[in-house]
């Protein structure tokens, strides 16, 4: 595999009328996910109120450390543009094995609807806890497909005499209560015992008194560049300096480039196929400070700019491993 764009912390900014953010773009595994949350350690407190899980809080600094973004980063970043995002949930138990679990058309409502929680298809190896586990009785009360998130001060869970972010010791999209909680307890072990199942539960791979390791949610769009679409155009980001793009430019100090600019498709002149198109797509940005981004219309690239997020691209963003 080449080398693509360096993880780390970059400076996003989804929304032209919000202010830019810091959040850790993990190039791994094709890359271009945007990581969302992040446990490692047990340094940082989760057990914390609706503002800061709408505002997001822990340390940006290190790979390892731990935060969570924001309800409303995230809702932001899932609302940029005409198309659907994954979510990709990393892993760790206490003797160092990793599990995963992908999910497709992973949504999030904004505030006024309490930030409810959508996602489609699962795929992995860690089980779709999600989902609520295996069988109906535990889906209907653990599921989190369409929960609202739940902090101690602010109850949308479905638990009514009580509410499960203070029995849990984190903000989640609570059902009745959970199957899932990835800001839940951090226990410096697996097996843990205690009045609740407060831990970092993944409950389909090691039940719910094991508290996980490290777990890791990032994002990123489902697909890569839409060639099908004449008005579309590749936007690829806002960064000081373009090199090596004169087509470039705009008041906004973003680039970008209509699809007729792309490298040919499967053009027969130039004996490339649509792989290699896409390769050398990739090789025109790969140096930039910011790479590139998502494939928007012409209209809504006016109306997104500036505009900077990163995208994979190494591997076509289905594949995954
Ligand atoms: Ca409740």
């Amino acid at each position: 595999m080449r080398k693509s764009t360096t993880s780390g912390y970059y400076r996003i900014r989804p929304r032209a009328d919000r202010e830019p953010f810091l959040a850790f773009c993990d190039m791994s595994g094709g890359g271009g996910w945007t990581v969302i949350q992040r446990r490692s350690n047990g340094k940082e407190n989760f057990d914390r109120k609706w503002d800061d899980y709408k505002l997001g809080f822990g340390k940006f600094q290190g790979k390892n450390d731990e935060y969570w973004l924001g309800n409303d980063h995230i809702h932001d970043l899932l609302a940029r543009g005409p198309r659907e995002n994954s979510l990709k949930i990393d892993l760790m138990d206490w003797h160092g094995e990793r599990r995963y679990a992908i999910y497709e058309n992973f949504q999030l409502a904004n505030e006024q609807n309490n930030y409810r929680l959508w996602f489609g298809t699962y795929s992995g190896n860690a089980g779709d806890a999600l989902s609520g586990g295996s069988n109906f009785e535990d889906q209907w009360s653990a599921s989190h497909r369409g929960m609202q998130f739940t902090t101690s001060d602010k109850d949308h869970d479905r638990f009514l005499t009580g509410n499960c972010a203070s029995e849990n010791k984190g903000g989640w999209w609570f059902n009745r209560c959970h199957a899932v909680n990835l800001n839940g307890r951090y226990y410096k072990r697996g097996r843990y015992k205690g009045p609740h199942d407060d831990g970092l539960v993944w409950s389909t791979w090691h039940g719910m008194w094991y508290s996980l390791k490290y777990s890791a949610m990032k994002i990123r769009a489902s697909f890569f560049i839409d060639r099908e679409s004449g008005d579309d155009v590749l936007l690829v980001g806002v960064f000081p300096e373009a090199r090596g793009m004169d087509r470039v430019s705009s008041d906004s100090g973003a680039a970008f480039l209509s699809s007729a600019e792309l490298p040919p498709e499967g053009d027969k002149n130039s004996g490339k196929d649509d792989e290699q198109a896409q390769r050398d797509t990739c090789d025109t940005f790969r140096d930039m400070p910011w790479s590139l981004i998502s494939s928007v219309s012409q209209s809504n690239a006016q109306r997104l700019l500036p505009y900077s997020i990163n995208q994979e691209c190494d591997s076509p963003p289905d594949q995954y491993d």
